[in-house]
């Protein structure tokens, strides 16, 4: 649930600033993006004479390009004192990739605003809007809207209806509650654009990243304690001429194999290997897997980084014929 408390101050934080910045999380995805667009939306449409910008280390995928104000996307920042941060979708400081060169946005002296959906959230920010029930920070933020009682234009729903859609999977993930369903159907009657979403997001593949999809599709096995993984090297990457950000959603197939317990993808990305987890079953919390490697994320879908590469082990055994 929203805290109306919490709402309240954000909102008597932002109306007292001259200029704010919308910030969102490294390698950013579709809730990310929409996120911190339809923040900067609405904080433009309804508070008067407030300077916005919009703050990420990685550009904005090409995927995303239809987002309004995603050419205003910056990754260099220029911070003085009196700014108000926002930040969304981004559990801790560090996932923004700012944290070292400005230190001082992230320590409480400065006013600023996490919203997020994360369970693992630290709350570093003055006020935190943390939601972990929500399928996304964009649905934590059309709650904001209606909670401070500022308008939804066409646009910003096609922004947040973009982070919805893209957290719960095209409305097909676990955490597509109810509550999804009125958020949905409240940002499609302000105008969201769901078509211009479902045939980017969903309907668009470059050829490289069919082709890169096929060697994780090929490469899966399945482990005794029925897991189905599948593993990419930078060799793969290299002769299918994909980069790593097209590796997402592969995931989604690996995941689709009849009784297993959990799937997992690791990918080899310049000196780490990344894993990406999931699981269908109620039983099997993928996030306490990911944190045995420093990593973390949601029940059924987590991820982690390590330092190294990885290294194929390959079994043989003797099967004894007649002659
Ligand atoms: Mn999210």
């Amino acid at each position: 649930m929203l805290d109306a408390a919490s709402v309240t101050r954000a909102v008597d934080m932002l109306k007292k600033a001259k200029r704010i910045t919308c910030m969102c999380h490294r390698n950013p995805d579709g809730d990310a993006l929409g996120a911190m667009t339809g923040m900067a939306q609405l904080v433009e449409a309804n508070i008067p004479n407030v300077s916005v910008t919009l703050a990420c280390v990685d550009p904005v995928p090409p995927t995303f390009a239809y987002l309004p104000l995603g050419q205003r996307v910056l990754s260099e920042l220029n911070p003085i004192e009196g700014d108000v941060f926002v930040f969304v979708d981004a559990a801790e400081p560090k996932l923004t990739e700012y944290h070292e060169r400005f230190p001082q946005i992230f320590g409480g002296e400065w006013p600023t605003i996490c919203i997020d959906h994360h369970p693992t959230n630290t709350n570093f920010a003055t006020v935190n809007i943390v939601v972990p029930e929500a399928s996304s920070t964009c649905e934590v933020i059309v709650d904001l809207a209606d909670l401070a009682g500022w308008k939804l234009t066409p646009e910003l729903a096609t922004s947040l209806l973009t982070g919805v859609y893209t957290d719960t999977g095209g409305l097909l993930h676990s955490n597509t509650t109810p509550k999804v369903y009125r958020t949905v159907a409240r940002l499609l009657r302000a105008g969201a654009a769901q078509r211009t979403i479902v045939t980017h997001v969903f309907r668009t593949a470059k050829l490289s990243t069919l082709r890169l999809w096929g060697r994780v599709l090929e490469k899966i096995g399945v482990t005794q304690e029925k897991g189905a993984i599948s593993a990419l090297t930078e060799e793969d990457f290299r002769a299918t001429g994909a980069d790593y950000s097209e590796l997402t959603g592969a995931i989604d197939y690996v995941n689709a194999i009849p009784g297993m317990r959990f799937s997992l993808i690791l990918s080899e990305r310049g000196g780490k290997v990344k894993g990406s987890l999931r699981t269908l079953r109620d039983d099997v919390d993928v996030s306490k897997m990911a944190a045995t490697f420093q990593g973390g994320g949601h029940k059924k879908a987590a991820g982690f980084a390590v330092a190294g590469k990885l290294v194929p082990e390959v079994r043989w055994k003797v099967e004894q014929g007649n002659n």
